[in-house]
Formats: structure tokens, sequence, C-alpha cells
């Protein structure tokens, strides 16, 4: 094969393709951000949106494994239909800054389909500004759908409200808790209720399971009345078992998004947010050049001077 060129509309028409080694190159672009990552999200933005599933949860809590197993149901196609040809995985781990570990980790525990050329696995770290992360994730989203990638299974590691932001960039996402969670997570059991379309309640195998089970009805019981209830579903990742059943509640969560219209509106509520952030970025960016220039130089002095107050000097300088 002739080797990789820089220009990213190039580059998409070998990953449409099915040239896993330019779209792995796209993805870089996206997550370095810049202009190039501006370019290719451009380029990705008018195609079709993939089906994506968050898969959220305490660190441990075992969404690796889970999503080892969920590929292969997810190949098998949504209940009743037909095969989905390619799955992608994006790990996403907003804590760390370093990627190499979370790779190599989710590598080796998706090694089952590690070497399956249709299942693209790619891990993402914070690089850069805060808040890249929240535009890389949408944009890498919708590369994968311009690469004619079917169903995107996001995996987000913690419980926090980044990571709760990053987990609502998926259609259906679901929160995996383990037996023994509710007396460990109490401070962010509202916001996980607020995020979680299906729950998981994963290593099954251990005690505690009703204990968890009752903990998490109990916390739907209190919850808006009239909404989506999300399911409950029990797993024991490691032997496969109810992964099929969770694969299962996620179709069913999309069928509810479809008959209600709700999926039109997640998504167009998405959008906003991520139009929100594109103009804090933006906005960023405007910030930076302003200081260093002469203008602002000069309402400094003027601030010194007592000729202006701050909010006079800044309003001065956005042209406001
Ligand atoms: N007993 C038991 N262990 C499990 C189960 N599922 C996963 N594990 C183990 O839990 C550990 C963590 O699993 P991972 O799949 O890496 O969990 P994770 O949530 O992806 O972890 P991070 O990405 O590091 O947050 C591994 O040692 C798994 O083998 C399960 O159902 N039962
Ligand atoms: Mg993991």
């Amino acid at each position: 094969m002739s080797p990789l060129p820089a220009d990213p509309a190039v580059l998409l028409e070998r990953a449409r393709a099915d040239d896993r080694v330019a779209l792995a190159r796209l993805l870089s672009y996206v997550e370095r951000g810049g202009e190039t990552a501006t370019a290719v999200a451009r380029l990705a933005y008018r195609s079709d949106v993939p089906f994506t599933v968050g898969l959220t949860g305490a660190p441990g809590s075992g969404k690796s494994t889970l999503t080892d197993g969920l590929i292969t149901e997810v190949r098998d196609g949504w209940p009743g239909a037909a095969a989905i040809p390619q799955v992608a995985v994006l790990a996403v781990d907003p804590s760390s800054p370093f990627s190499g570990g979370a790779i190599l980790g989710d590598r080796v525990r998706m090694s089952q389909h590690a070497l399956d050329p249709t299942v693209f696995i790619r891990s993402m770290a914070t690089r850069g500004h805060l808040g890249g992360l929240s535009l890389a994730v949408p944009d890498a989203i919708r590369l994968f759908g311009a690469a004619g990638i079917g169903v995107i299974i996001v995996e987000t590691v913690g419980v926090g409200q980044m990571e709760v932001e990053i987990a609502s960039a998926a259609d259906t996402t679901a929160v995996v808790v383990t037996p023994g969670w509710g007396d460990s997570m109490q401070a962010s059991k509202a916001g996980l209720l607020e995020v979680a379309d299906v729950f998981v309640i994963n290593k099954a195998d251990r005690p505690g399971v009703r204990e968890a089970r009752r903990d998490l009805e109990q916390m739907l019981d209190l919850a808006r009345p009239g909404a989506w209830r999300p399911e409950i579903v029990d797993t024991t990742a490691t032997a496969g078992e109810g992964v099929a059943e969770l694969w299962r509640a996620v179709a069913r969560h999309r069928d509810h998004l479809v008959r209600s219209g709700q999926l039109v509106v997640r998504r167009t509520d998405r959008l906003a947010q991520e139009l929100r952030r594109v103009l804090l970025a933006r906005t960023e960016v405007r910030v930076d050049e302003l200081v260093v220039g002469e203008e602002f130089t000069t309402a400094v002095k003027a601030l010194a001077a007592g000729e202006l107050d701050p909010y006079q000097a800044a309003d001065g300088l956005l042209g406001g």
C-alpha cells in the first residue's frame, strides 16, 4: 500500500475503504486538537451519526471486560436485524494525561477482539487544554460514522462530572456498578441516576447482588416519574454471563428513544452543548490573543491610572 498521506480528505477516503491505519491517523488529528482537528471534524460532520453506547463506572468495575463481551453481541446486530459490519470502541480516561497504560490494559482485556479487523479499539486520554476531550469525543464518534462504522462503544473511567459529561455523548448510557457499590459511591449517586439509561450490576458472582439491586430500585423509585425507568441487568463479565441480556436492554432503550422521538431531542441537546463548548474554546483563544496585544497594555495603564474600571476595560477590549 502507498505511504499514508497527510491530507485529511484523502485519509477519510481511505478510512471509508476500511484502511484502519488511515482511520487511526485521523483520530490522532482529532485527539491533538488545533486546525487539523477542525478540518477532520468538518469533513466528518455531515455523515450518518452512528449509534453510540456509553459504558461508565468506577475504576475496575469491569467495563473493559463487559465491552469485550458486548462486541460479540453487537456484531450479531440489533435483535431481529441484520449483523453490524463494524464496531469501534473508544476508551476514554479523563483523569489521566497518559494513554499508554490504558491502551495496554484495555488491549489485553479485549484480546478476544484485538486482532479482528472489523473491530477498531482505541484509547483516548486528556491532551492539551481542559475540556479538549469533551470536544474530541463527539468528533471521534462522527469520524467513526464517516468511516462507515455502525455502533460505537465509549468506555469512560470514573463517575465525576467530566466522566458523566463524556458518557452523555452516547445515545444509550450504561452505568456499571458492582456489589457493595452503594456505600462507596454515595456522593455520585444523583449524577449517576441522571445519566443512566441502563444499570449493570457486574461481578454478579460476588455476594451482595441482591442488596445492590435493592439500592438501585430504591433510588429509581425516588426518581422523576414518567421518564424512562432504567433496566437493571446482572452480569458476570468474566464468564460472559448476562452480556447478551445487557445488549438486549440497550436495544430496548434504543427502541424507546426512536419511538418516543427522544433520540432526535437528545442529539439536538448534545449539539447545543457542543456548540457552547466550541464557543467557549474559541473565546478562550480570543482572550489569549487579546492579553498579548497593545490594546490590553493600554487598558492596564488606564486601570492603573484610575481612568477605567476592569469591567469598562473588558467591554472596550471585547468591542462591547
Ligand atoms: N469476579 C469478577 N471479576 C471481574 C468481573 N468482570 C471483570 N472482573 C475483573 O475486574 C478487573 C477489572 O476489570 P476491567 O474490565 O479492566 O474493569 P474496568 O472497569 O475496565 O477498569 P478500568 O478501565 O481500569 O476502570 C479485572 O481483573 C477483571 O478480570 C466479574 O464479572 N466478576
Ligand atoms: Mg477499562
